[in-house]
């Protein structure tokens, strides 16, 4: 599965500091503490407190980029936001996110085309986020089809079926993992599959055991990539032995470790 690292986000009081004091050295250091734990992607994110979004998305994308060349996963609801940060990032990238909404689809398709960009979309419209799995995946169908005129291959675009924290709507868990299933069957290739796992464990005290269950159940379903934490050592270990259960790697007796050593995680 695709770690994409949820740490260089706004929201987290030490890229918040960083952001203010342009202390780009900081911003260095965690982008390469999550390389090294395990991140495939890095998600980037101003957070909810930022003025200039785009000002400061481009300033987290070059500062990033002078470290590292994996992929970043440009995540803002603005779409002048998200042109901005395409303009100027190098690394192969993943705009985060376009919804089922027309004219979200008619400003960031054309992006994704224009500057060669992988795609997620959300499975929620005007109206929301659909209760049951049959709506989600209705929403999917339509943002792929839509993705297909503009040029796009399936497997460019990932479908996130949009994770709810457990303690608000319980009833939700389920729908998502359904339409998660649904979602590989609309195509050949099929769209992948996204979700922000510790969404489903936000405002709960347990998080640790919700996020590595809910991975492993995820997994099951045939989830792709996600948006996560890659410094929590268990949910990386129970999403390492899911995919070897999904027969996603080679059996070894030492798995973790083998695994751990291919991508050069300490
Ligand atoms: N889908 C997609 N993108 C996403 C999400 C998604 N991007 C944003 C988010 N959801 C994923 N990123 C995070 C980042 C942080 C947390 C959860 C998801 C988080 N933060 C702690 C909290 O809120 O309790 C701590 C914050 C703090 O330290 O202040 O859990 O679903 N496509």
């Amino acid at each position: 599965m695709i770690v994409i690292s949820e740490r260089i986000n706004g929201m987290f009081r030490a890229v918040r500091d960083a952001i203010v004091e342009k202390d780009a050295a900081a911003i260095q250091r965690i982008a390469k503490e999550q390389i090294a734990l395990g991140a495939d992607v890095l998600d980037v994110n101003v957070g909810p407190a930022a003025r200039d979004t785009a000002g400061t998305m481009q300033w987290l994308v070059e500062t990033i980029q002078e470290v590292t060349d994996i992929p970043l996963c440009l995540d803002s609801p603005i779409p002048k936001t998200m042109e901005a940060a395409l303009k100027v990032c190098d690394n192969p990238r993943i705009i985060n996110s376009t919804n089922g909404e027309q004219e979200k689809l008619d400003a960031l398709l054309p992006l994704a085309a224009e500057y060669d960009a992988d795609i997620i979309g959300l499975a929620m419209d005007s109206k929301g986020i659909p209760r049951d799995a049959m709506g989600r995946v209705e929403i999917a169908l339509q943002i792929l089809a839509s993705a297909m005129e503009h040029g796009l291959e399936p497997d460019r675009l990932y479908i996130d079926p949009v994770v709810l924290p457990i303690n608000a709507v319980q009833r939700q868990a389920p729908n998502t993992l359904e339409a998660l299933s649904q979602i590989r069957m609309l195509s050949d290739p099929p769209p992948k599959t996204v979700v922000g796992m510790s969404n489903i464990s936000q405002g709960a005290p347990m998080r640790g055991i919700l996020n590595r269950t809910f991975a492993v159940m995820c997994i099951a379903h045939g989830l792709d990539a996600a948006v996560m934490d890659p410094g929590d050592r268990e949910v990386m270990d129970a999403i390492i032995t899911a995919d070897l259960l999904m027969n996603k790697a080679i059996y070894a007796d030492d798995f973790l470790k083998a695994y751990r050593a291919s991508k050069g995680i300490k």
